[in-house]
């Protein structure tokens, strides 16, 4: 097992190159053993989890029935929608909410037709994080250490440079389910007037299934981070902002069926981006100063539906739903309960508050909690919308300034 960190040299700094694992010794072994896979491996795993992997069908149960009530409720509803503003130097329409957000898609909308101008979503073009989106999946099917996942590391590396970012990119080691796999973690900085930080991730590895190109699950969450990146970069705010783009996530094992890829998630051979990140930031020191961490993961269908996560931390996630619902997106953010283990569980293991915003990926059955398309070949661009890129996007934005408001004293804003 090996790790490295490469932090590209700006101007007046030193390239510098340091290994977490000779960092980890006499240090928090522990942690680095747990970021590290399945020879280390703990029991304590959450629900999900657990679950998917005693169970194949058991991650499909829980929470369902109540999904469909509450669907039907939240289709019924529409919050009132209301206006704030980020007071600050940097308050541009990245940061604003809108005064109401975009009208609901309507059936039959998909792809970027569907996207509403940027002004109604604080900023965040979703036509643009629609292209993103279409670069992504044009790389084809993007598992761990695949060349396919290489285009995609130098496509989101570069494309964070383009915006302004101070990217670090952190290549390590992992002992997977088949085998050791090179990864990298990409995490863009933005710095903040106070040190406090938020952390936004997402996945953008893909399932090891023949043909999965992934378009919501680890594509459009991608999309998502990129678009803010893209607004955000260049701009400090009053607390920093560092968005990661993990590998990794998913399962490491090469399927042979939906199915399989359905029902298989089993302790420590998953999630390694995150538990590498969480080890990393534990060590250096800045996993302390971590206010806020928000998750996304497939939020890009169609037909949006965002799961409300148990094991998340809930003033964090009463705080997402509360401005979603001030923005008008009830409708998009379901009440029902349900838990998943996914790369927010190493951060809340660590302490770090952390939420979950975790969509579908088509309809929602009984036997389908996440979506019928949920680790499938149809998880394609059809079943995607800019609208729904852009009503996440615009309320992690949103979030973002609200936890500013939360968190940085007035005269450091
Ligand atoms: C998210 C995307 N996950 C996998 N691909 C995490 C997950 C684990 C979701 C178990 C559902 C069940
Ligand atoms: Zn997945």
């Amino acid at each position: 097992m090996q790790t490295r960190t490469q932090r590209p040299a700006r101007p007046g700094t030193t390239l510098a190159r340091r290994s977490v694992a000779a960092a980890a010794v006499g240090a928090t072994s522990g942690a680095i053993r747990q970021a590290h896979g399945p020879e280390s491996a703990t029991t304590d795993r959450k629900a999900a989890g657990r679950m998917a992997a005693d169970c194949p069908h058991a991650i499909q149960r829980p929470w369902v029935q109540a999904a469909w009530a509450l669907v039907a409720v939240a289709l019924a509803c529409s919050a009132a929608a209301c206006s704030g503003s980020r007071p600050s130097g940097a308050a541009d329409a990245a940061y604003s909410s809108a005064a109401a957000g975009p009208s609901a898609a309507q059936p039959g909308d998909s792809g970027a037709a569907a996207a509403p101008p940027a002004a109604q979503t604080g900023g965040f073009d979703g036509t643009r994080a629609w292209k993103y989106l279409e670069t992504i999946v044009g790389f084809g099917p993007r598992p761990p250490a695949s060349a396919n996942i290489h285009r995609e590391q130098k496509y989101l590396a570069s494309q964070l440079r383009s915006f302004g970012c101070h990217v670090s990119t952190d290549e390590f080691h992992a002992q997977t389910g088949v085998g050791p796999l090179a990864m990298e973690n990409i995490v863009a900085e933005i710095p903040g007037k106070n040190p406090g930080i938020i952390l936004l991730l997402s996945h953008y590895d893909t399932v090891r299934l023949a043909g999965f190109v992934g378009a919501n699950d680890g594509g459009s969450s991608t999309a998502i981070l990129l678009e803010i990146a893209h607004d955000l970069c260049g701009r400090p705010g009053p607390l920093g902002v560092w968005i990661a783009f993990l590998d990794g996530e998913e399962e490491q094992t090469n399927f042979t069926s939906e199915y399989q890829a359905q029902t298989t998630w089993t302790a420590n051979n998953n999630t390694y981006g995150s538990r590498e990140l969480a080890a990393r930031m534990d060590l250096s020191g800045d996993l302390k100063n971590v206010k806020a961490l928000m998750l996304s993961d497939m939020d890009g269908d169609s037909d949006l539906h965002i799961m409300r996560d148990s094991t998340s931390t809930p003033w964090l996630e009463n705080l997402v739903w509360s401005v979603a619902n001030r923005l008008g997106y009830s409708r998009y953010f379901l009440s029902s309960p349900m838990s998943v283990t996914d790369d927010h569980t190493p951060f809340l293991q660590k302490g770090v508050p952390a939420v979950d915003l975790i969509g579908n990926i088509g309809p929602i059955t009984p036997e389908a909690s996440f979506g019928i398309y949920w680790h499938t070949l149809q998880d394609n661009l059809e079943h995607c919308s800019a609208h729904s890129l852009a009503v996440t996007g615009h309320v992690f934005l949103a979030t973002i300034q609200a936890l500013d408001d939360k968190f940085a004293p007035a005269h450091h804003r």
